[in-house]
């Protein structure tokens, strides 16, 4: 599976770290939402859904956090760990996040507003939506 980890440009001085995030430049769509996670629990496993037309750059801001994607063909687990990186998340990709590391924050720059009718929910019906669209 193609995964697309995108390391930002530092911006770092005696003073600390700075980076910059602009629509269409380090972020490869128009940011029209940005949410995130804290206080998330070690054990806890959120997600089990995919997108029907929202593309996501998911960046762990803080600590870590790991990723298992799902094309309905392939797997792949990411670890999130590093505040200057984000991955890709296109849609059609079944995700799952876990294993937050204490005081871990995952920030998430999504393409769309919030809208419950994007999302597909349960896994058989995932698999038979990717199905559908290479008829
Ligand atoms: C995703 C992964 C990475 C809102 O009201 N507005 C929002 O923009 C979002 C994202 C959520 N909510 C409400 C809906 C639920 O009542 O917040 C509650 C928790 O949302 P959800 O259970 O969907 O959270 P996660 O962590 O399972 O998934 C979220 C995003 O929903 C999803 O798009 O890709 O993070």
């Amino acid at each position: 599976m193609n995964i697309n980890v995108i390391d930002f440009q530092k911006h770092g001085d005696e003073r600390g770290m700075l980076i910059a995030l602009e629509t269409n430049k380090e972020i490869p769509f128009e940011i029209k939402r940005v949410y995130y996670m804290y206080d998330t629990l070690f054990g806890v496993r959120r997600g089990f859904h995919a997108h029907k037309k929202l593309q996501q750059i998911l960046i762990c801001t803080s600590g870590s956090c790991k990723i298992h994607l799902d094309n309905g063909n392939e797997t792949m687990e990411v670890v999130l760990d590093k505040p200057y990186q984000g991955l890709y998340v296109a849609n059609d990709m079944w995700r799952e996040m876990y294993d937050f590391s204490p005081g871990a924050v995952l920030m998430v720059l999504a393409s769309e507003l919030y809208d419950e009718s994007d999302y597909i929910r349960n896994y058989e019906d995932f698999i038979k939506y990717v199905n559908g669209k290479k008829d």
